[in-house]
């Protein structure tokens, strides 16, 4: 049974690349807590969001967060106003029986060390905005909150960009 949910797994990914920004629903990023959250603060490097067609519903952020703290941190979810759901995602490419198989998958969890950074970039590791409720304009600014195990939340905003 493990082995045929892989394979689907798999598949989803294929579909995904083929795609690439327009991801299907159907993923259960849900959201990983209730209740208050305890603000902390990170210090953002950078980040931004990718600015999509109107006519998708989904899109990527990137982003480099420094964690201050003398703890590791483990994001495990993300929110913004303007999306449905917001899922933590991969790119991945692995090579199997000599052909090359590109996609994204959906992550559990990254981790941010203490004193360390976490790196979300294209190729990598990422967020992706599903279910947008209208379309992003270049140049404005979205809030987005990163969820962190323990009921931690940080607050960021970060800007929509073409590139
Ligand atoms: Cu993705």
């Amino acid at each position: 049974m493990r082995a045929i949910a892989m394979i689907f797994f798999l598949a989803l990914g294929l579909g995904w690349s083929q795609q690439h920004q327009g991801h299907g629903h159907g993923g259960h990023g849900g959201a990983p807590s209730q209740g208050p959250l305890t603000p902390i603060q990170l210090r953002l490097i950078e980040g931004w969001i990718r600015q999509v067609p109107s006519s998708l519903r989904d899109t990527t952020v990137y982003l480099t967060v420094q964690n201050p703290l003398g703890r590791d941190l483990r994001l495990v979810g993300a929110s913004s106003p303007v999306a449905e759901m917001v899922m933590l995602m991969e790119d991945y490419r692995e090579t199997r029986s000599g052909q090359t198989i590109q996609g994204m998958r959906e992550v559990k969890s990254f981790l941010l060390p203490k004193n360390g950074q976490l790196v979300l970039r294209p190729g990598g590791k990422h967020l992706m905005l599903m279910g947008l409720k209208r379309p992003l304009k270049e140049g404005e600014r979205l809030p987005i909150r990163l969820i962190f195990e323990g009921k931690q939340e940080a607050a960021l905003e970060l800007k929509v960009e073409r590139r």
